[in-house]
């Protein structure tokens, strides 16, 4: 898994506050209403234990307070444990955390201990940002380009494929993406083919760890680009140029479809 920096946590609240008002212009809705629609649930006063997990590359700087200030802002009461590990898990339940979220180098998960459901971060948040670009108003067709089809991209792509969407999916490993194209369905894209350079796509979802993974040409005026990867998928001079709606945000919204998803 890529993990993520004290960088790319940077302002975290300003980063979800500039993501919910482009999820609000791309569908109408803020994060929190996308979550209650597609999941069902509404919190209802669960306290969140944030657990530090020392072990692998260790404790990455303001991971736990970046996750405090997202259950904060989406109206979650939570704290994060003064231990790590085992200790901190035990302090966490203790001190009454009825949701557990912790993570260490391959899973960031969330444990309901009152009602046994648990959530991973990796398809909950392909899920949720599929869904949001779902919901794009302005979509000219019911097309999807998915770039990156691995632990977050193909919950993504099965995700368009299960709402009815004709997906065209890329991954830059040939073998992932014959195995994804015969799993789900979707249509190969290949972006060194000239007749797929042609097609445009007002919705692309993108998950993967490198940037600029989106070719021009299949950017079509006023789309929406709905990428959890990190770094960004797209230039700001692409972005200005073609009017892109970008939903990009480190960890939050990943985080909100994790929490709904267990309540
Ligand atoms: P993964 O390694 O399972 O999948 C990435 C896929 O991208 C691989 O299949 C790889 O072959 C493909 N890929 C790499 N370069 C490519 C390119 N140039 N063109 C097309 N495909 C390419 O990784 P995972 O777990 O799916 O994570 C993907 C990204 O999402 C990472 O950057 C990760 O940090 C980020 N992430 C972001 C979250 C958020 O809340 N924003 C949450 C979880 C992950
Ligand atoms: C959850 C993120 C999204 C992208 N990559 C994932 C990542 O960075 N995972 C590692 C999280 C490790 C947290 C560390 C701590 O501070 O508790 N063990
Ligand atoms: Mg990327």
């Amino acid at each position: 898994m890529a993990l993520l920096t004290p960088e790319d946590l940077e302002n975290i609240n300003k980063q979800l506050q500039e993501a919910d008002s482009s999820v609000r212009k791309v569908t109408g809705l803020d994060i929190k209403g996308i979550c209650k629609d597609f999941y069902g649930t509404t919190p209802c006063c669960e306290k969140v234990g944030i657990v530090p997990v020392t072990s692998g590359n260790g404790i990455i700087g303001s991971f736990s307070a970046s996750l405090h200030a997202i259950t904060g802002y989406f109206g979650f009461d939570s704290f994060v444990t003064d231990m790590p590990d085992v200790s901190g898990y035990y302090e966490a339940v203790r001190n009454g955390a009825q949701i557990i979220l912790m993570a260490d180098d391959n899973t960031f998960l969330a444990h309901n201990l009152k009602n046994g459901k648990i959530a991973n971060n990796q398809p909950c948040t392909g899920i949720i940002y599929a869904e949001i670009a779902s919901r794009h108003l302005k979509a000219d067709s019911k097309d999807v380009l998915a770039v990156g089809l691995g632990k977050v991209g193909f919950p993504g792509a099965a995700h368009f494929v299960h709402k009815g969407f004709r997906v065209y999916g890329y991954d830059a490993d040939k073998a992932l993406l014959e195995k994804t194209v015969s799993s789900l369905g979707i249509i190969p894209f290949d972006p060194d083919n000239h007749s797929d350079n042609f097609r445009k796509f007002s919705i692309i979802f993108e998950a993967t760890p490198c940037a600029n993974t989106i070719p021009e040409s299949v950017i079509s005026e006023n789309c929406v680009i709905s990428t959890p990867g990190i770094p960004c998928a797209i230039s700001k001079e692409l972005q200005k140029k073609y009017g892109v709606e970008l939903i990009m945000e480190p960890l939050g919204i990943g985080t909100a479809s994790m929490l709904y998803s267990v309540l």
